[in-house]
């Protein structure tokens, strides 16, 4: 057995992984990241697209924002479409200022792995059986198989930042946390497209038929989604089924500008919100989607885990260079106050926009209300645009 000796152990090179990693590395704490899948295959899932300012503040800091600033699209406002009319949401004017970034996860995490190899970073891949042992003590440590070896790295502290799946939240003993969880009676059917997206900016669109979302990674390259039943299968959706379904859940001058062409991905993801309290078990801490998911409908998922991030980078500067725990002690209670108000949003954005089945009449009068009431008022509108551009950390 090899092994390895490092500050902080982190199982997961996603985006939270990496990005902690890179941020701690700057300031000369050495880390190793394990993630159980290849390279090719954490660039090939197709996931978030609009990132806060509080994130890409961050990969400017990480020194990783400079293709972001180049090709990433800043986005002043987004389109809300009730039953076919288009409501624009003034992010930017709402919100004093505040926009966001449409820069693709796939690119965030491509930047990442580029700038960790850069600096010479331990980015272990293809790492098998990745297991953390004594939590409690001060001398955790992870191992994990690779090309038929057993390998081990001891650390100060391990982070679990290894998505909702990993193995992190799942080596906590049961009696120590409490997990919260909704599943929504629906998933979205995502295609990524090499059609000009329909519009500049994102649509939300609510209608009769269910919900869908028009959104973009750039100007030749579009991501459109639609409400789907829970056991619908990929194979059901053909290209053509999708975007006759698309055009009927949006508005008609919308429809007839859509340019479809064959899909070059497809995949239905499932809708929840989950989290699990505390966020520390020993000198094991959760970041991200293994601690916390929301449905996308408020694009917060990878927003929350940046969040996670920047308070578990700070708590551990503080710690190796003032020898200063009491960010890491606070860590759980802090990162949890920000990532519940993403969930509400999540939630509250969600509840307003799909189509439940079996609603009874009452709960839809009032959901169609709570919309109409929203697009209405100002004092609404800020509510939604200060939540949609991101709260502060
Ligand atoms: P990830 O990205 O899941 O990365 C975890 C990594 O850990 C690895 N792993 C393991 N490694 C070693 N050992 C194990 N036992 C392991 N188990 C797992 C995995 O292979 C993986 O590489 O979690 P992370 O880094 O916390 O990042 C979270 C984000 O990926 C997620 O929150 C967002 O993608 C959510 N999300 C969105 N977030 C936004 O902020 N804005 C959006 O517009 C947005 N749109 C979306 C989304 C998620 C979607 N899906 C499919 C879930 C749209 C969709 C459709
Ligand atoms: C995306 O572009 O994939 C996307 C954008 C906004 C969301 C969810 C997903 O709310």
């Amino acid at each position: 057995m090899t092994t390895i000796k490092t500050k902080v152990g982190i199982i997961g090179g996603g985006p939270s992984g990496l990005l902690l990693s890179q941020l701690l590395d700057l300031k000369g704490i050495d880390s190793v990241v394990l993630e159980r899948k290849s390279r090719e295959y954490v660039l090939s899932r197709i996931r978030a697209g609009v990132l806060e300012q509080g994130f890409t503040d961050l990969m400017r800091e990480a020194g990783v924002g400079e293709r972001m600033d180049r090709e990433g699209e800043i986005h002043d406002g987004v389109v809300i479409s009730d039953n076919g009319v288009e409501h624009r949401i003034d992010l930017k004017g709402l919100t004093g200022g505040d926009t966001v970034m449409v820069y693709g996860q796939t690119e965030v995490t491509r930047d990442l792995y580029d700038a960790r190899e850069a600096r010479g970073g331990k980015v272990i891949h293809d790492a098998d059986n990745v297991q953390p042992h004594d939590l409690t003590t001060d001398a955790p440590y992870l191992t994990y198989e690779k090309d038929g070896e057993t390998h081990r790295v001891d650390c100060d502290f391990i982070v679990g930042a290894d998505g909702f799946h990993g193995v992190s939240r799942k080596s906590i003993p049961a009696d120590q946390i409490r997990e919260y969880e909704k599943v929504y009676p629906f998933g979205w059917l995502g295609i990524l497209s090499e059609t000009k997206p329909v519009n500049d900016e994102l649509i939300y669109a609510r209608s009769d038929r269910g919900f869908a979302l028009c959104s973009l990674r750039s100007q030749v390259l579009s991501r459109y989604y639609v409400q789907v039943p829970l056991d619908d299968k990929v194979e059901d959706w053909s290209d053509e089924r999708f975007w006759d379904e698309l055009k009927a859940r949006l508005p008609e001058d919308v429809a007839a500008r859509l340019e479809t062409g064959p899909s070059i991905e497809k995949s239905i993801a499932p809708l929840r919100s989950f989290v699990c309290e505390p966020m520390r078990y020993g000198n094991l801490f959760l970041a991200g989607d293994a601690a916390h998911i929301v449905p996308p409908t408020g694009a917060k998922g990878l927003n929350s885990a940046a969040s996670d991030i920047y308070y578990l980078y700070h708590a551990m500067i503080a710690y190796y260079d003032e020898g200063d725990a009491s960010g890491l002690d606070s860590y759980s209670e802090t990162a949890l106050r920000r990532v519940w108000k993403a969930q509400r949003f999540s939630w509250w954005m969600t509840s307003m926009l799909h189509q439940f089945p079996d609603h009874p009449e009452f709960e839809q009068k009032m959901q169609e209300t709570e919309l109409d009431y929203f697009l209405g008022s100002e004092a609404a509108r800020i509510t939604l645009a200060e939540n949609y551009v991101g709260l502060p950390f």
